[in-house]
């Protein structure tokens, strides 16, 4: 059996490719997770990809991948980012690798998205570039 990467997407995510284009992208959540599948069958890894726009679904998952001993887990957090204690706590209460993950890159955004508590807790971060940054985070997972 093939080691599974959870990719867990927050809030609003479900939206990805029909508003904003021009901050987010043309490509929709679907499309990212062929482009990730793709490149994981190539890295004998198999992809979860979930999104909720529910804080605690995104708690229970980062449970999930700990429980499932998953290799490691993408997560892209959306604005639960800036505001989510209980994702950081989450985070840190799994042993499971935690990649943040971001299309934009925040820091060049309102200054109300310059504080991660996600990227706080997490082992890295990768933002900025569109749906490249989930294939880049997934790089950086095979080589955990
Ligand atoms: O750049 C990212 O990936 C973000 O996590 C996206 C979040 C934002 O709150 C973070 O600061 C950075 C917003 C996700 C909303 O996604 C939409 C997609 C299409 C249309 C509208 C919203």
């Amino acid at each position: 059996m093939p080691d599974t990467i959870f990719v867990l997407n927050g809030p609003n995510l479900n939206l990805l490719g029909l508003r904003e284009p021009e901050i987010y992208g043309t490509d929709t959540l679907d499309d990212i997770a062929g482009m990730l599948e793709d490149r994981a069958r190539e890295l004998d890894l198999a992809i979860d990809m979930r999104q909720s726009n529910h804080e605690g679904h995104l708690v229970d998952w980062l449970h999930e991948a700990q429980a499932r001993q998953a290799k490691a887990v993408l997560l892209n957090a959306g604005a639960y980012t800036h505001t989510s204690v209980a994702l950081h706590d989450a985070i840190k209460s799994v042993v499971t690798p935690v990649i943040e993950v971001h299309l934009s890159n925040p820091h060049r955004r309102e200054s109300f998205r310059h504080r991660s508590l996600v990227g706080q807790a997490a082992r890295g971060t990768i933002a900025g570039f569109g749906a490249l940054s989930y294939l880049l985070a997934l790089e950086a997972a095979a080589r955990l």
